[in-house]
């Protein structure tokens, strides 16, 4: 999983700098204390001065750290009340899936223990139980909801607090961009991803390596499939009336971040589903080549950056 992996040296290094940013800003406020107290409390100019001295600098370090501590709240998941977390949730998926990544971006942000079944696009005979042939389905507690869109509203209903029926109470912006997600954005990724024979080679090589596959299938799906989507998704460019797939990608990104209207967030200090759903989809493509080449060409990186920190680790447990 190469492209994946290389999603956690740059977390890692990011929770550990910024971990050793608040343990310097206490001791910060440690030494600026100790310097505060006199021995034998002499109130002459000089020490006037510099006591003046130590309590900015202790006023300024309790500010930096308590700005710190809002940052880092500010960015933290949102777990629902332990009384509306469902007990037991399984996510029917295929790894590269986005829509299948929008349902694991909504759980993960929202702390919810999920049990992934990798489903073997070739037979599905994870799913055959199942009347629905797509992925995501979600089963949450013995019901089964299917649709990125729909298994997002009616978890949100359920968990969220304050959200009676999201598809009706969800405020407008946020709707919007949901579904600018499923009508836009969705359509201009696999032109992009399999854009050339490389690029196609190279999704394939992320999608066979994380999917459901015989050692056989791997070796046939990675070729034949890079073969075949680089023609279909020539199809796919035409029937969504795109001409050139980067400069479709790179808009797409753009007008995002104009969205964003110079917020952290479209939901302001804390992301909203429509936050999660562009991050959702975007994330199996961030460190393939289109990914990256977004990111280097548009502004969209410092979100997409404030997305992985808010996101955070996996709430998946193992089947
Ligand atoms: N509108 C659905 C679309 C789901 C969808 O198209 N999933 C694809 C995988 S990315 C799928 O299962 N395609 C059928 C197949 O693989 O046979 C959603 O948002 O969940």
């Amino acid at each position: 999983m190469r492209r994946a992996v290389a999603l956690f040296p740059s977390s890692i290094h990011r929770s550990l700098s910024s971990a050793s940013a608040v343990v310097t800003r206490h001791r910060l406020i440690q030494s600026a204390l100790f310097s505060t107290s006199i021995p034998g409390g002499a109130s002459t100019a000089s020490s006037s001065a510099s006591r003046a001295a130590s309590v900015g600098l202790v006023a300024a370090a309790a500010a930096a750290f308590a700005t710190s501590l809002y940052h880092h709240q500010a960015l933290a998941k949102e777990p629902p009340p332990a009384g509306l977390v469902p007990k037991d949730v399984v996510l029917y998926q295929y790894e590269a899936c986005p829509f299948c990544n929008k349902v694991k971006a909504f759980l993960d942000y929202y702390d919810i223990p999920y049990k992934v079944v990798e489903v073997n696009p070739i037979s599905k005979k994870e799913i055959k139980w199942s009347d629905y042939k797509k992925v995501p389905i979600l089963i949450v507690d013995g019901d089964k909801l299917v649709d990125s869109s729909d298994i997002i509203d009616k978890l949100a209903t359920k968990i969220v607090p304050g959200k009676s029926d999201i598809s009706i109470s969800g405020d407008d912006e946020e709707k919007k961009w949901r579904r600018w997600v499923d009508d836009h954005l969705v359509h201009v990724l696999s032109p992009n991803i399999y854009r050339s024979t490389a690029e196609a080679l190279e999704s394939f090589d992320y999608i066979t390596s994380h999917g459901n596959f015989s050692f056989t299938e791997k070796i046939t799906v990675k070729y034949a499939g890079a073969a075949a989507m680089y023609f279909v998704s020539k199809n796919l460019k035409k029937k969504y009336n795109i001409t050139d797939e980067r400069k479709a990608l790179y808009d797409a990104a753009e007008t995002w971040v104009d969205a964003l209207d110079g917020r952290e967030f479209l939901g302001g200090s804390k992301p909203n589903l429509a936050d999660l759903a562009v991050f959702g989809v975007l994330r199996p493509i961030r460190y393939l080549r289109s990914g990256r080449d977004m990111v280097e060409h548009t502004r969209i990186g410092e979100w997409y950056t404030r997305m992985e920190d808010a996101v955070g680790e996996s709430s998946r447990v193992k089947s």
